[in-house]
């Protein structure tokens, strides 16, 4: 008896206990982690490049080219090689870097790929992995648009890690030399594709968006590898290459944040010399822009007006149409994913509710097995869920009361059909009392009738002050003047009103019963 509950409340504790534990690691993890954006080991549009081309904190070098918008790092020409690397090596241990690319192009398989670097030096724009350096030391993810071992595995993203000795093996696409990495397409997508790389507490998390979407809740996980060690001081880059087969690789943004255990103060603690140097720098950044902008536009006014013009205000037709279709299968996915989170949840009640159930229903069964016991009360009722034994009983009930109902309305159409006859007979008799009354309806009477005196009867030779009143013998006129005696006519009268009241309710239980029947 008071197993149940103590089970019930151990699973309950446990349940508390881990997901506690479960908060306090996820809590612990999220409070700990501060990031802090990286602005000198990041580059992003507007202006991502500048007039003369150059991007500020990087360099580029090989086929990549720079524009305000991206950086195309291989342009879709046969055996092109590009890269970026930041210009100052990383002063942080940990870091979290955003990368958004677009690889396009018009084959139904392209190549060869692009890479995210974090190595202890800047590659060679002449490199051969993908357009940067072989025998790197450090992290290379690779976005590996050529299946090159022809195992139908491609575009596969892998991150490979390198002391600086080991050769990349292209024939087997790095099968045997990768650490870990996932299979997914990231060539032609709709909007741009999206990587997030996280190396934190010497854990390698990388996280891809597929590019079917522009939410930033999409991201997926691609793979998790822990006790990576990285070479303090390294350089992000970025790099790519064609082969045979061509594809554009452009980078659009690259966010970096270096990750801390402890909240960074370093926005305040900056000083005051290298804030106004940086504010300086802006404004002549900006100056230079306002400059350079009202040149342009007084050595091209036209140009610019038709260009705006037609830009701003124009699309053509296949443009237009493709838009409202991937702004409709961006819904659609929004709205997918809303009910897939609700299948789930629904899922999860319904493990727990039955999980629940089964618990008590085993918990039940476990003390009503062990016999022997007489003395012992009977297993208490769990106030929540109902056993089974409730749900048959209900079940019981329901039936019971559907027969009986059954059973009135069977009783009830009895009595009005009789009733009906009863009338017509009345009707056709020309109302002469009740000499036309149907002869059979008339001998169920009297014997009803028969009953009652019979009942009656039997009830006053028990009334003590009486004992002499006679028995009932036939259905005459007998006279009983101990008991308050009843004539023929009265209790027709009488029998006719209740027949009459049954009919009219029969009547209006008919007409309810018809109008609920609408609803269903
Ligand atoms: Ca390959
Ligand atoms: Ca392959």
């Amino acid at each position: 008896m008071v197993e149940v509950p103590s089970k019930m409340s151990s699973i309950k504790l446990i349940n508390i206990s881990s997901a506690l534990i479960l908060c306090f690691i996820v809590s612990a993890y999220s409070q700990t982690v501060h990031k802090k954006f990286e602005y000198k080991y990041s580059f992003k549009p507007p202006y991502l490049a500048q007039k003369d081309g150059s991007v500020p904190f990087w360099e580029y070098g090989g086929n990549a080219i720079a524009s305000g918008e991206s950086v195309r790092l291989a342009p879709s020409l046969r055996s092109q090689k590009g890269a970026i690397w930041t210009k100052q090596p990383i002063n942080f241990d940990w870091w979290e870097v955003d990368i958004m690319f677009k690889v396009t192009g018009r084959g139904r398989i392209g190549a060869d790929g692009l890479a995210f670097w974090y190595t202890s030096a800047k590659g060679e724009y002449t490199g051969e992995v993908f357009g940067s350096s072989d025998r790197w030391n450090g992290l290379g993810l690779i976005f590996d648009s050529f299946d090159n071992d022809n195992k139908h595995n491609n575009p596969y993203i892998m991150a490979v890690l390198n002391d600086g000795t080991k050769v990349f093996d292209h024939k087997s696409d790095g099968s045997a030399q990768l650490l870990s990495g996932c299979l997914r397409d990231f060539r032609n997508k709709p909007f741009p594709t999206r990587a997030r790389v996280e190396y934190y507490l010497n854990t390698l998390t990388v996280h891809f968006h597929n590019g079917m979407t522009t939410n930033e809740a999409d991201y997926e996980l691609c793979f998790r590898a822990e006790n990576v060690v990285l070479p303090r001081g390294g350089y992000f880059g970025l790099s790519a290459a064609t082969g045979g087969l061509a594809d554009d690789h452009d980078a659009l943004h690259l966010l970096a944040s270096s990750l801390h255990a402890q909240p960074q103060a370093t926005g305040q603690q900056m000083s005051s010399a290298e804030q106004q140097q940086l504010s300086a720098e802006y404004a002549q950044y900006q100056q230079k822009l306002d400059l350079q902008k009202e040149e342009y536009r007084k050595d091209h006014p036209d140009e610019l007006r038709d260009k705006d013009d037609m830009e701003d205000w124009f699309e053509s037709d296949g443009q237009r149409e493709l838009r409202q279709i991937f702004q409709g299968q961006g819904q659609i996915h929004d709205i997918l994913r809303d009910l897939h989170k609700k299948v789930d949840e629904v899922i999860g009640k319904q493990m727990t509710s039955l999980s629940m159930l089964t618990h008590v229903y085993s918990g039940q069964q476990g003390q009503l097995a062990p016999p022997g016991q007489p003395g012992q009360a009977p297993p208490q009722m769990p106030t929540l869920p109902i056993g089974r034994h409730d749900w048959d009983a209900l079940l019981a009930n329901n039936q019971m009361i559907i027969n009986t109902i059954a059973e009135l309305k069977g009783f009830i159409i009895e009595v009005s059909r009789k009733t009906d006859l009863a009338a017509a007979g009345a009707g056709a008799a020309g109302g002469a009392g009740g000499a036309g009354v149907n002869p059979q309806f008339l001998a169920e009477l009297r014997d009803h009738v028969l009953q009652v005196k019979q009942n009656v009867a039997v009830v006053a030779q028990r009334l003590p002050p009486n004992p002499a009143a006679g028995a009932p013998q036939v259905a005459t006129q007998l006279s009983c003047p101990d008991v308050s005696c009843v004539s023929m006519t009265s209790l027709l009268t009488v029998v006719a009103a209740q027949l009459m009241v049954m009919f009219l309710y029969g009547l209006y239980k008919e007409k309810k019963e018809a109008q609920a029947k609408k609803f269903f």
